[in-house]
């Protein structure tokens, strides 16, 4: 009997193509509506499921009799219930190390456009509000030799030391569940509690993965703690901060900026931070360059493939856990 792959997202063309000449492919489509109960069929006699950017829980994959893996196009995997997974023995696989670069790229183009106002002014200058030499209104913060805090420094978190360290001069501070000596060391980062990094920083680059421990992380004791001239960047996940209690810093001028790609709820369209002039709001985009989706694509493809011919693929989430 043939293979089964469930496709919940919409997926690379070229991979598609290649999963079509192998398996029998069904795709989920937003369009047709009743999606969850599109998922819980197709899901019933699948063996394989590939895609992103969805929740995916008991729920959805109760009806499941035959699957073997779920592979993720993404590094996170907090839109899955694991527990759940390892329970039914579902392997989960995902797509770090590939898309390392390009979000730690992103990470430095929020620093620095909140830092110096770059979308405010942008949309300002076009506005035609360029009347006379520029005002304290418009001046920003300097990045070259500030301090930076990184909380998480994992692989995104060290690509981020990594630039800030060569390209800027910055003294780096982080915090981690544990000490990270190798990276630490290369870029003369040193361990600190949350609230030290907090007090200390200039700017703070959120790069945690969601999970118990880091949801609302940041809340408003937290931003506080930081200094008016700082400046918070968040390319993990939105729940990490409290977005409520960032609003009403942001908007009191507690800190200097933000600069966000990721929010609590997504795809965000109405939301009180889009009246203020002192943060970015990019729409979920860290990975999102051609070469870089191409890749996770073709990472996530090799996964659900490995999986599916009887073989434990690389990035698994959960390597014990299968059927
Ligand atoms: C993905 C991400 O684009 O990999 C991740 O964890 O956040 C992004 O790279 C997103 O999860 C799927 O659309």
């Amino acid at each position: 009997m043939g293979k089964k792959v469930v496709v919940f997202s919409r997926l690379d063309a070229d991979i598609l193509a290649q999963l079509h000449e192998q398996f029998e492919v069904v795709q989920i489509n937003p369009k047709l509506g009743q999606v969850d109960q599109q998922l819980a069929e197709a899901v019933s006699d699948a063996d394989g499921m590939i895609g992103a950017g969805r929740q995916l829980n008991a729920q959805h994959l109760q009806s499941a009799t035959r699957l073997k893996i779920i592979s993720s196009v993404s590094v996170g995997y907090d839109n899955y219930d694991v527990a759940y997974l390892n329970q039914r023995k579902i392997w989960l696989a995902h797509t770090p190390h590939v898309l390392t670069e390009t979000t730690a790229d992103l990470a430095f183009t929020l620093l620095m456009s909140a830092a110096r106002q770059v979308a405010h002014l942008d949309a300002w200058t076009k506005a035609g509000q360029w009347q006379r030499t520029v005002q304290v209104a418009q001046f920003g913060q300097d990045i070259f030799g500030k301090k930076l805090g990184i909380i998480g420094l994992g692989n995104i978190g060290a690509a981020i030391a990594r630039r800030a360290f060569y390209g800027f001069n910055m003294d780096i501070l982080y915090h981690n569940r544990r000490e990270n000596l190798a990276v630490a060391q290369a870029f003369n980062a040193s361990y600190c509690s949350l609230e030290e990094l907090l007090r200390r920083s200039d700017f703070v680059v959120i790069a945690v993965d969601l999970n118990a421990s880091s949801q609302a992380l940041i809340a408003a004791e937290q931003l506080a703690m930081m200094q008016a001239h700082a400046v918070l960047i968040n390319i993990a996940r939105g729940s990490v901060i409290d977005e409520q209690a960032l609003y009403v810093a942001l908007q009191q001028g507690q800190i200097f900026a933000a600069g966000l790609d990721v929010y609590q709820k997504e795809p965000l369209q109405q939301s009180p931070l889009f009246a203020l002039d002192n943060v970015v709001t990019l729409p979920h985009i860290g990975s999102a360059t051609v070469a870089t989706r191409q890749k996770m694509a073709q990472l996530a493809y090799q996964n659900l493939v490995t999986a599916l011919n009887g073989q434990k693929p690389a990035y698994l989430v959960n390597p014990d856990y299968h059927s």
